[in-house]
């Protein structure tokens, strides 16, 4: 039963209000009831007589105060939620996105958001000019999309578009052209092999000699989903023995993990770490490896997920592997980056109803093993995740012009 029709309720008895037992005056007995106990007894009270008494003026009637003796509610009363703010974007949002118009309307109706203001709402915005800008816009970055899918659909149909290759012995010129320029990525299995860290660098080591110092972590990332966009708030000071022995003794985890955020080889009582790595190819620049190189320390289970860098790196294995998944720039329109470099997308465990559109989307996977480096291009975005305890090192003083100017102030 709706509020309209408990409003008539009361007007009804208002004026033809009466001596003796109603069924509304059983019912109001029963008020204190739970609703549907109350509901029970109104429909067993006995049908009103109605036996007004003549020797009462009407004018008394008329002034009791009979409107509180409204029945109780017969079912629950439906209620709505008031179209808000958040539920205006995300309407505009899923009709950007071309959701249809049922499976968007069932999903309101679901919310319980105001069907009246829905209805109005959607109905006004091929006229709102706001809404007219942003369709304007999302066909420009359509057409864009499509077109870069396309050029690289034809790049992809090569033989040698289907994996990460693996080579050794290569050449700067050959490393620049097919790959710098050519911008694919790569893993060089024989740059690593002769650096002194290769023999030197393991937990135990880093323990011996660096033990006593503190070190900066992301820590307490397994409790926050967006971990990475919210670095900030993971940045966490920590004995440098004490972490070690977390990463050894620990089962697989993504809770706490070294990153090239904590800048720990811009520190001079790290410099020993980074005369132990060279020598480098003649496509890297040596003299600025202290400005550019980054360690990576964590547990088996550390998860770097989805984005792109601003750009170019190296990424060296010296212990442990790690399996890299990489995705072309030119699929950035179907991996929803709605914030900086990020992307919400988790191809290690795809969701699909949540993502559609990154259905289609090619993924090149590779395990990196210890000794191998991995060279990760302009603009690839790439999701790493730890398949062993794992020490490695990012540089990027690879000697070409390696700035890049995507609009985010990196
Ligand atoms: O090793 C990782 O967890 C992430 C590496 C990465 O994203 C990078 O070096 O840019």
């Amino acid at each position: 039963m709706r509020g309209r029709d408990r409003k008539n309720h009361g007007q009804t008895l208002a004026r033809s209000a009466v001596h003796g037992t109603t069924r509304v005056g059983a019912a109001l007995q029963a008020h204190a009831q739970p609703p549907a106990q109350a509901a029970a007894a109104f429909a067993a009270a006995p049908e009103p007589v109605e036996t007004v008494d003549a020797a009462e003026p009407a004018a008394d009637l008329a002034e009791r105060p009979v409107l509180s003796l409204c029945p109780p509610p017969l079912d629950e009363p439906e209620v709505t939620l008031p179209l808000d703010e958040h539920w205006c974007q995300w309407i505009v949002d899923s009709v950007l996105q071309r959701m249809p118009h049922d499976a968007m309307m069932a999903r309101l109706k679901a919310e319980r958001i105001d069907p009246a203001q829905t209805s109005g709402f959607v109905g006004a915005l091929p006229r709102n000019p706001m809404y007219r800008a942003a369709e304007k816009m999302r066909d420009r970055y359509e057409r864009y999309g499509r077109a870069m899918q396309n050029v690289h659909s034809l790049r992809e149909s090569g033989p040698e578009w289907t994996h990460v290759e693996k080579r050794s012995r290569l050449s700067r010129d050959e490393f620049i052209e097919r790959y710098v320029r050519g911008c694919r990525p790569v893993v060089i299995t024989d740059m690593a092999r002769d650096w002194p860290a290769m023999q030197r660098w393991s937990f135990a080591e880093f323990k011996r000699r660096y033990g006593a110092m503190t070190v900066q972590v992301q820590a307490g990332r397994e409790k926050d989903a967006d971990f990475e966009v919210n670095k900030m708030q993971h940045k966490h000071t920590t004995n440098f023995a004490a972490f070690l022995d977390r990463v050894v003794t620990s089962g697989p985890n993504n809770d706490e993990y070294l990153t090239a955020n904590n800048e720990l080889l811009r520190r001079p009582e790290f410099q020993g770490l980074l005369d132990e790595v060279g020598p480098l190819p003649d496509y890297c620049d040596p003299s600025s490896l202290t400005r550019c190189a980054s360690l990576w320390v964590g547990p088996e289970g550390t998860k770097t997920p989805l984005h792109h860098d601003t750009l170019m790196l190296l990424h060296t294995q010296i212990v442990g592997r790690k399996r890299w998944r990489f995705i072309a720039p030119s699929s950035a329109p179907r991996l929803y980056n709605d914030f900086d470099v990020y992307s919400p997308v988790n191809f290690e465990n795809l969701d699909l109803a949540r993502f559609p559109e990154a259905a289609g989307v090619k993924v090149l996977e590779v395990v990196v093993e210890p000794g191998e480096s991995v060279f990760l291009p302009l603009a690839w975005w790439h999701q790493v995740t730890s398949l062993d305890k794992c020490i490695s090192l990012s540089f990027t003083n690879i000697d070409v012009p390696n700035r890049f100017d995507f609009g985010n102030g990196h």
